[in-house]
């Protein structure tokens, strides 16, 4: 008897910690220690509100990065409305830590009255987080015992991790009932494999609608160097941002060969770092050739990039690319095993250089 009861005892407590424990698995895979970066959170809002709200919910600090994630003219105004179940990106600080990505210590709610934990979690926040998760970052013994006005911490998931061996944007998708990993993949340009094996999935019947999935958006590749203060600079297709204190608008289009599209934005710098954004930036070495500007000389296309900014200058590179089309290896030559002998696309990275153009 007593020794029933004693696995009895046991399995239970087994399970609950079992449960626990997953119950515990707070945001998504993240193995790059104490790093920090920007992610993004699919939000379907559940009621129709505006963009200037969602920005303060989520405590987005700039406009314009809420409006490039969701490719919105820049001249959009923070009244834009957000319909209900409408999805926008929202973008948030990730920080990995023991192994897996949370927002870092945003988004901040405050319990409402009749606010129960379960009702944050998949009404307020539309399924992002699960209500264990909150009660797990915000150490709260009884879920059932929550206070009015009390500030909770929201643990969104996220990621800073490379995803086959590729720089990528981690987005935070809920997945809608009836989808399909291929369809999502498709939907976001990536594969259904690396879905699968990204969220630890099998197949398409273990794709729970409700539950929050990684997907990695590949971003543009761009010239920005390391020692850039906006290195590395990570766009996904279809979308924009502005850096260099705003003063460069930079835009991601696969069409354009998945090459970042820099171009001077006309506006004012962001903060007081600098006096005023530069008129012009023209690339070392190329007679007036101008960032964000290519020219084609024969077969030689020439561009001049925007290549980062540090304190007191924004940083340019020269880039020529030999468009020719390559060589093809005559027909009949069966005796190389490697394979075909490309002639690739010679380029020469000629300068990276500062160009001065501060104007005091
Ligand atoms: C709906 O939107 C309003 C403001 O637009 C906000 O105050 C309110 O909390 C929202 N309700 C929910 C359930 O998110
Ligand atoms: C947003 O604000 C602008 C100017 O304040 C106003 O003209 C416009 O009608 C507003 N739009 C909405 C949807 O409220
Ligand atoms: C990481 O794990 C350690 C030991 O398991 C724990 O003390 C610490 O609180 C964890 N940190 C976070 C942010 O979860
Ligand atoms: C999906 O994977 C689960 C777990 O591996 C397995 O039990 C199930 O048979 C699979 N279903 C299909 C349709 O392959
Ligand atoms: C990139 O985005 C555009 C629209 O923004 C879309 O038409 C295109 O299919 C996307 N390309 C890939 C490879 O996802
Ligand atoms: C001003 O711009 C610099 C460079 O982008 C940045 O490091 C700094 O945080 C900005 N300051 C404010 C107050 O936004
Ligand atoms: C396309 O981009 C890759 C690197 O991202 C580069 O190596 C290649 O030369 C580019 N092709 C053209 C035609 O610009
Ligand atoms: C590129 O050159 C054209 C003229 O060739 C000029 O009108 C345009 O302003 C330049 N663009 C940039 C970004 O400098
Ligand atoms: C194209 O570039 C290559 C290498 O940079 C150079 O040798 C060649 O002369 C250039 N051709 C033209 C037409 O400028
Ligand atoms: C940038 O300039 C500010 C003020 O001039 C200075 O406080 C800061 O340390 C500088 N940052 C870097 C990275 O040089
Ligand atoms: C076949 O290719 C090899 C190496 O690519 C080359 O040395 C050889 O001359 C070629 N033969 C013919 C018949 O083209
Ligand atoms: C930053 C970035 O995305 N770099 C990529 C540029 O393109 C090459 C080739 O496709 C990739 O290997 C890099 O990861």
């Amino acid at each position: 008897m007593g020794f029933s009861h004693d696995i009895f005892v046991s399995l239970l407590f087994f399970y609950a910690f079992a449960t626990k424990l997953s119950n515990a698995q707070v945001g998504f895979k993240c193995t790059q220690t104490r790093t920090t970066c920007t992610s993004l959170v699919g939000y379907k809002s559940p009621n129709k509100t505006t963009i200037l709200h969602l920005q303060n919910f989520f405590k987005v600090h700039d406009l314009n990065s809420f409006l490039g994630a969701n490719n919105l003219p820049p001249s959009t105004l923070s009244n834009y409305t957000i319909n209900v179940e409408q999805v926008v990106k929202i973008p948030i600080p990730c920080i990995c830590s023991n192994g897996s990505g949370i927002s870092n210590h945003v988004p901040k709610y405050t319990v409402q009255k009749d606010d129960g934990l379960y009702y944050i979690a998949n009404t307020v926040f539309a399924g992002l987080v699960t209500h264990p998760q909150i009660a797990e970052v915000n150490n709260i013994p009884d879920p059932d015992l929550i206070q009015v006005g009390e500030k909770l911490t929201i643990p969104l998931p996220c990621s800073c991790d490379d995803v086959e061996e590729q720089r990528v944007v981690h987005y935070a998708h809920v997945v809608e009932s009836m989808s399909t990993m291929e369809g999502i993949a498709k939907q976001f340009g990536t594969k259904s494999d690396v879905l699968f094996k990204l969220n630890n999935i099998p197949n398409d019947s273990k794709l729970i609608a409700g539950n929050t999935i990684d997907v990695p958006l590949r971003a543009c590749n761009s010239s920005v160097i390391a020692s850039s203060l906006d290195y590395p600079l990570l766009v996904p297709n279809g979308t924009y941002v502005f850096t260099a204190n705003s003063c460069m608008r930079c835009n991601c289009d696969s069409a354009k060969n998945w090459t970042l599209q820099c171009q001077p934005s006309q506006l004012r710098p962001a903060n007081n770092t600098w006096l005023t954004c530069p008129s012009t930036t023209l690339c070392e070495g190329a007679d007036n050739l101008s960032i964000g500007n290519t020219t084609i000389v024969g077969c030689n296309q020439t561009s001049c990039a925007y290549s980062g900014f540090n304190n007191q200058t924004i940083l340019t590179t020269l880039a020529t690319v030999n468009t020719c089309p390559a060589i093809s290896p005559g027909p009949g030559n069966n005796t190389s095993k490697i394979g075909l002998s490309w002639k690739f696309l010679f380029i020469s990275v000629h300068l990276i250089m500062l160009c001065l153009h501060l104007l005091w």
